[in-house]
């Protein structure tokens, strides 16, 4: 088995479900003060007078071994006492909370009234699941996801999951980026000289990894940085693992494969991990400005999740080893 060497921090961006699995396999395989997941609040939005953070959710549960592994998102064992009493009461039940998740809303929305920083509240939400690593919101302050479709301009969770993402994509806006400030803790990673790397998951890249990389400074602060940027592509054989990617790139009319990932990402990352489905699109990619990989994308249970990790993480400690000199990995 691979020993990885090399100590320094890794940044890890996410959104939710598809980028949970990967940061679940880092997790197994990093010394949990060397990974800092930074989570996507995109997705975010105020609902029966809550703050839902999905993303983070999603994290927190799967690194704390509480999620339902079947959907991806929300807790295990839940129960829907609550949203059958809501139906009874005629109230909205197009976003299911379950009884245990709801706890979780309640909860970060008096801490969040009471002046609480979202950091502060995901660090004691992660710390009572035991999550040992770092889970940070990409920013304390509020960003919202808006998808300009065919039906109008509509709140990220009402064109995902109320209106099933039936809407014809036109483009999105991230309401509040632009004063958003980065979370302190990220920009503090991303400058410090001993990182190791940053992944950037197999997540949407247009709803979920955006958004973190609209936050005023943000690219900058990756621009700037000595240790490699990988992104691990969210396309298996020209098709999206999970969720509407796919949908979205044919809306947006853009072609569904590996390429426009790249394309997508060109300029900030030094390498692309590809599944091994596509290893055709090796030889369009221009591989003079980029790295590319092609492994087993594809996380079917905690086993891939961890050795995806660990080959993302030996590719990372190769590209700087190509950049530096330095000798990172043993086998
Ligand atoms: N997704 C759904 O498709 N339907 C739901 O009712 C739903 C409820 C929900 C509640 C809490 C939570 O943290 C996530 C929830 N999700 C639900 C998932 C979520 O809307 C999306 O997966 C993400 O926002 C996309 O990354």
């Amino acid at each position: 088995m691979t020993k990885l060497l090399r100590e320094g921090p890794c940044v890890y961006l996410s959104g939710g479900v598809g980028g949970a699995k990967l940061a679940l396999g880092l997790s197994s395989v990093l010394d949990p003060s060397s990974l800092m997941i930074v989570a996507n609040t995109g997705d975010d939005f105020e609902h029966l007078g809550l703050t839902i953070c999905p993303d983070i959710d999603t994290l927190a549960y799967t690194l704390g071994g509480v999620a339902n592994t079947d959907q991806g998102w929300g807790r295990e064992d839940e129960t829907d006492s609550f949203m059958s009493a809501l139906a009874d009461l005629g109230g909205e039940t197009w976003f299911f909370l379950g009884d245990r998740d709801l706890a979780t809303h309640i909860e970060r929305s008096v801490r969040l009234a009471s002046g609480e920083t979202l950091t502060s509240i995901t660090a004691g939400l992660c710390s009572r699941l035991g999550v040992r690593c770092q889970i940070l919101p990409m920013s304390d302050d509020p960003v919202r996801t808006l998808v300009n479709t065919s039906s109008g301009l509509l709140e990220f969770q009402h064109y995902f999951v109320r209106d099933r993402c039936e809407p014809r994509v036109l483009g999105f806006r991230f309401m509040g980026a632009e004063q958003a400030e980065p979370n302190a803790h990220v920009l503090r990673a991303l400058s410090d000289s001993t990182l190791r790397c940053v992944i950037i998951g197999p997540s949407n890249p247009y709803i979920s990894i955006d958004p973190i990389l609209a936050l005023p400074g943000l690219m900058e602060a990756l621009k700037d940085i000595k240790a490699p940027i990988i992104a691990v592509s969210p396309i298996i054989s020209g098709r999206a693992i999970k969720g509407p990617t796919a949908k979205m790139m044919r809306e947006l009319g853009l072609s569904v494969s590996v390429q426009q990932i790249v394309k997508h990402y060109e300029g900030l990352i030094d390498g692309i991990v590809v599944d091994t489905s596509d290893v055709s699109a090796l030889d369009i990619i221009d591989k003079d400005s980029i790295e590319v990989r092609s492994m087993r994308t594809l996380m079917s249970n905690l086993e891939d999740r961890a050795e995806l990790a660990r080959s993302v993480l030996k590719f990372a400690d190769y590209l700087s080893y190509k950049c530096t000199g330095a000798l990172s990995v043993q086998e």
